[in-house]
């Protein structure tokens, strides 16, 4: 017979229970959103508006309640024969919160695993509506929309800086139905055909034997496959290139890659590119903030956004189209516009702006909306049309494919952060999760059941309206036109275009992604492919590999450089940036208010970095010496002296990253501390005044570059 043993002595055990900690508040009913998460309206599967308190948030009512919503006493305990006995399989409680919790997980995303979300508005300008009559582009016109942005190769966990494309999908809810422009930070891909996706993306992501790198590529098996498989060559000096180390989602490009058809009112065609410009310019890391980044703060990015979106710094990109004329053979000045790894030069066709987009808000629930989000290049609203490009053909088909193992059915749509917000009405019908309660006997058509409904809409008004483009009468061929064998111009023309300091970046990526890799067949192969890039780089990229440069195999006719891919010469705005503040208990408050005035008026953010966290003087302090990272600041000010190795450590690393620097009398020390060179360049001394003008005026530079020359 089992004896009770609840009441067993142990040495050193409290003689009573302790006091139970009181949770501070009375039952009320749940927080609403906070005013930067607020979401587009939700509604049914069918188009009807639903309460956003209830049904769409999931939560109702002050108590805790089970699935079923019968109120629960105790959520802490399970029931148990007696408080030392074996749990009792009857606590439906118990076994419904746990069998929840084993079931939260979903498949990650295949690629573009880690990403990050936000709620918006597209505004169009009506400079499309003479090449499509998609109602979201007329002139006025308002369109809710949800961003993800994302790194393509790291599992769901893994750092925002790594080196790598970004993703950046957009869905908008037009009236018309939703309309997803699925792009990358990059213009162009990696192949040309989508039947080689699992091969490219097999090869990038980690060794199947050991799983590792995580987020990485710098390894053997995809510089295996891109030094074989030469059409990769283009897109893979756009990641060797800065812009493989976005500074921030909000200052970054957005490209739909492929060509696309559209089609006016008229039924006039015209081939178009798609193109994000973000209004605070294209910005970069540098490797080595990017490395710190990664362990300092993995979330680096994801948390910028959502900072920034917070702080009322709404992100704005314009959207750009590049219209090319609609000719029988799809090529423009000698560019194949149906070829993935090409893109057209700003230069030979310009960037007409159609409208903008700011982002307003963040996610409530990142599963619910950043996680659940469902994109796909097929949902297209009328007046916009894809091409033959066979990197799109076969993206139409994966997209919904992949929805239905990550989603768990076919019923993905019904998500709330998925529904149109155009009426629904459409003959699908039951499968997993189904969640409409559809009415009538009649999900067919023909029908007199139901009677007729749902009707089908005229020509000018639906969607996947195939323009009648002439398919030539041709044989069943495993083939591509020959225009596709062109791997290197490209690149060519991209790596000339760069100044100077970004052509030394692509030059120091390549050798230290071919440095990790073991095989020296795969690095010789790689500066093979170099040679007929550039002959420069290739021996750039041989010395610091120990290498002999090849020479090129094939030859290249000079290309006409395009400065419109440069990150490096202009100015740009410079909202919510960051300028860290070094100041202690003997700084001026009038002189730390001040400097906290002047850049908050310029839209700066200052953050005080102090010897302890609290407040100075009742100023509030962001940072202490031993949470501040050099990463999180793009200029320093030092109003105070400090021996502290940590905030030396910061001013060096701003000063290797070009980054601006100023010091007043007081922080003058600390510059002198680290041995700085008190008139060097983008180093700004005296009246704190003066500094913050300084500082402001380096800022829209992005960096001061003439250092790291
Ligand atoms: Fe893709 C996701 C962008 C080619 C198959 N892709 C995905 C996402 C972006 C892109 C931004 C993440 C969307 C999100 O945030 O949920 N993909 C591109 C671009 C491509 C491209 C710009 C070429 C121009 N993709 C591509 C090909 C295939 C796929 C050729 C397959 C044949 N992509 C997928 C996918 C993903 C995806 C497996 C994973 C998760 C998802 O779709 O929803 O279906």
């Amino acid at each position: 017979m089992a004896e009770n043993h609840d009441d067993i002595a142990i040495p050193g055990a409290p003689a009573s229970k302790p006091a139970a900690v009181e949770e501070p508040t009375s039952p009320r009913e749940p927080l609403p959103p906070k005013p930067d998460q607020s979401s587009p309206e939700p509604r049914t599967p069918t188009g009807a508006p639903l309460d956003a308190s209830a049904t769409a948030l999931g939560q109702q009512g002050a108590y805790l309640t089970t699935a079923q919503g019968a109120r629960l006493t105790d959520t802490d305990h399970s029931l148990k024969a007696g408080p030392r006995g074996p749990v009792l399989l009857q606590d439906h409680h118990l076994r419904e919160k746990i069998t929840h919790f084993d079931h939260e997980r979903i498949p990650e995303r295949v690629v573009h695993a880690r990403g990050a979300a936000a709620h918006g508005e597209f505004i169009a300008n009506g400079a499309a509506e003479s090449v499509t009559k998609a109602g979201f582009l007329r002139a006025g016109a308002k369109t809710p929309v949800f961003v993800r942005f994302s790194t393509v190769l790291g599992s769901r966990g893994s750092a925002d800086t790594v080196r790598d494309t970004r993703g950046f999908a957009t869905k908008f809810y037009t009236d018309e139905g939703v309309y997803d422009l699925v792009g990358n930070n990059i213009p162009v891909f990696f192949i040309q055909d989508a039947i080689k996706f699992p091969d490219i993306i097999h090869a990038a992501k980690p060794h199947p034997d050991r799983e590792i790198p995580q987020a990485q590529s710098a390894h053997d098996t995809f510089w295996d496959f891109v030094s074989l498989h030469t059409e990769a060559q283009a897109h893979t000096i756009w990641n060797m290139s800065d812009r493989g180390i976005p500074r921030s989602y909000r200052m970054m490009q957005g490209f739909g890659v492929h060509t696309f058809r559209m089609m006016n009112a008229d039924g006039e065609t015209t081939l178009v590119k798609f193109h994000w410009r973000p209004k605070l310019g294209t910005h970069s890391l540098t490797w080595e903030e990017a490395q710190i980044a990664a362990g300092k703060d993995p979330d680096f990015h994801r948390r910028d956004l959502a900072d920034a979106i917070e702080a009322g710094a709404h992100p704005q990109w314009d959207l750009a189209l590049q219209v090319m004329p609609d000719t029988p053979d799809e090529t423009f000045e000698g560019i194949d516009l149906l070829d993935p790894t090409k893109f057209v030069p700003e230069e030979i066709a310009p960037l007409q702006v159609v409208g903008t987009m700011t982002l307003t808000a963040n996610p409530t629930n990142y599963f619910a909306e950043t996680e659940q989000v469902a994109f796909h290049p097929g949902h297209l609203v009328p007046g916009i049309d894809v091409t033959n490009d066979p990197l799109l053909q076969g993206r139409l088909f994966s997209y919904i494919d992949t929805q239905i193992t990550r989603l768990g059915g076919p019923n993905f749509a019904q998500l709330p952060i998925n529904r149109p917000h155009a009426d629904v009405n459409d003959m699908l019908r039951d499968g997993m999760h189904q969640s409409a309660v559809h009415a009538g006997v009649a999900p067919y058509k023909p029908n007199s059941l139901d009677g007729g409904c749902p009707f089908h809409a005229g020509a000018d008004e639906g969607a996947f309206i195939d323009a009648p483009v002439t398919v030539s009468e041709s044989v069943k061929e495993r083939a591509q036109p020959r225009s596709f064998d062109d791997h290197f111009s490209q690149a060519r023309l991209f790596y000339r275009s760069l100044t100077e300091i970004e052509q030394q970046h692509v030059a120091e990526a390549y050798s230290f992604e071919l440095s990790k890799c073991y095989e020296q067949a795969i690095k010789d192969r790689q500066l093979a492919a170099l040679a007929n890039i550039d002959e420069q780089l290739c021996s750039d990229v041989a010395r610091a590999l120990g290498a002999t440069p090849p020479s090129a195999t094939i030859e290249i006719a000079d290309v006409a450089p395009s400065p419109a891919l440069r990150m490096v010469g202009d100015t740009w705005p410079t909202d919510g940036r960051i300028v860290g503040i070094v100041a202690d208990d003997d700084t001026s408050v009038d002189v730390l208010t001040s400097v906290r005035a002047a850049l908050n008026e310029a839209g700066v953010l200052p953050f005080v970095i102090a010897p302890h966290g609290g407040t100075l003087s009742g100023i509030p302090i962001q940072r202490t010496a031993q949470t501040a990272a050099s990463i999180e600041f793009d200029a320093l000010i030092a109003l105070a002296p400090s021996e502290d190795a940590r905030t030396l450590r910061l001013f060096d690393e701003a000063l290797r990253h070009g980054k601006a620097i100023g010091a007043t009398e007081d922080g003058l020390g600390l510059l002198k501390e680290g041995g700085f060179d008190e008139g060097g360049v983008g180093v700004i001394t005296g009246e704190s005044s003066a500094v913050v003008d300084g500082i402001l005026e380096l800022l829209p530079a992005h960096r001061v570059w003439e250092r790291l020359a």
